[in-house]
């Protein structure tokens, strides 16, 4: 039996899973979630609607992408997409949580204010991929409804779309002057890091059409990184820059990340912490209440999800791992992009991932 991707073309995690497995080389089957597929696979395996989901060769079911990409870094032989050296392995674990955890504000608000028709039969040609057109259109409205009724959860309104814009263009900007010199963040090898971006900036900001055109237009080498990602030409090849180099022109995008996802993050891990003092024993909800966060300096709330700081502590568990000259690197280069916070950052408790379900460590 192959390994199975349970994913969909227009499905965020999807495009970051399938771009990895492309590279790597990992031989795969592409299926789509239809209904039968959430009633026979999904949810008996994982407990609730949500794509992607591996079958292994093996008969092992995964699920997150970080746990999937995880999971194929340890069986398959052949270069690996984490960096060895220690600026670069913070760096790439620190913006895959960006990409994954943070960029999916802009991706969803492209998608459900440019895009809304193109969404509707993308999500109809999932569910029923044999159906007409008119028919995947009101299937997939109908099917689409929690995905466009999260906005106000993710943090996007009146008062935050000028700023949400305001601020991917200048990430497209900033990324657009580092892919004209390197191919990849790090390098000729696309790192953990690429695949964090990828989810947001393919299926969303760049597979939809009036994103992509944005795209195209602001940023075309972010595009031609796009397709470099996800049209992969030779699996498994590149390499990371020499000397740990971290390129300058990743700063402002680390900057970015540590003026506005990094204090969000503070409150939520604050908020968790006082959920713990009064839920001991309990796994923590999906979202605890909603969190303060500004965009380009327009302040609002959104959704405090726990699972960010499951992303988040990745980097952190690196980064205490470092001793000598290596965390002194990464200590530099974190105070070059305003990083500081991440030095001493509260995380009140050890948050696990297993079993599909975010836990806190006894
Ligand atoms: N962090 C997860 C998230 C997966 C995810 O959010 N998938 C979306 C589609 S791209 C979904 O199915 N959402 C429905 C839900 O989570 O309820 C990953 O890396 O796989």
């Amino acid at each position: 039996m192959p390994n199975i991707l349970y994913g969909a073309p227009l499905s965020l995690f999807s495009g970051k899973a399938r771009a990895y497995f492309d590279w790597k080389g990992v031989e795969y089957e592409e299926r789509l979630p239809t209904p039968d597929v959430y009633r026979d696979v999904i949810l008996p395996n994982i407990g609730r609607p949500v794509i992607p989901v591996v079958q292994t060769s093996g008969g092992e079911i995964l699920q997150d992408t970080t746990c999937i990409i995880d999971h194929f870094e340890r069986a398959e032989p052949g270069p690996s997409v984490y960096p060895e050296t220690p600026r670069q392995r913070l760096a790439a674990l620190l913006l895959e949580c960006f990409g994954d955890e943070w960029l999916v504000i802009p991706a969803m608000h492209y998608r459900w204010h440019y895009n809304e028709d193109f969404a509707y039969s993308e999500f109809g040609k999932t569910a029923a991929p044999g159906a007409s057109a008119e028919e995947q259109y009101r299937l997939g409205k109908e099917r689409a409804g929690p995905f466009r009724g999260s906005l106000p959860i993710l943090g996007v309104n009146d008062e935050t779309v000028p700023a949400i814009e305001a601020g991917y263009e200048a990430l497209l900007a900033d990324l657009d002057s580092h892919f004209a010199e390197h191919a990849f963040l790090f390098g000729t090898r696309p790192s953990i890091g690429d695949y964090g971006l990828i989810g947001p900036l393919y299926a969303h900001l760049y597979r939809d059409p009036a994103s992509g055109e944005i795209m195209e237009r602001l940023a075309p080498r972010v595009a031609k990184w796009v397709r470099r990602m996800v049209n992969v030409e030779a699996p498994q090849s590149g390499e990371f820059l020499p000397n740990d180099e971290v390129p300058e022109t990743l700063h402002p995008v680390l900057r970015r990340m540590m003026e506005e996802q990094v204090p969000h993050l503070q409150g939520v891990a604050r908020m968790l912490g006082e959920w713990a003092r009064q839920n001991e024993g309990n796994e923590p909800p999906r979202g605890l209440g909603m969190a303060d966060f500004a965009i380009e300096g327009i302040g609002s709330q959104r959704m405090a999800f726990p699972f960010s700081l499951w992303m988040l502590q990745r980097g952190l568990d690196y980064l205490a791992s470092l001793s000598g000259a290596d965390r002194a690197a990464c200590e530099a280069l974190l105070r070059q992009v305003g990083g500081e916070a991440l030095l001493n950052f509260d995380l009140p408790l050890r948050l696990t991932f297993e079993n599909h379900r975010l836990g806190i460590a006894r």
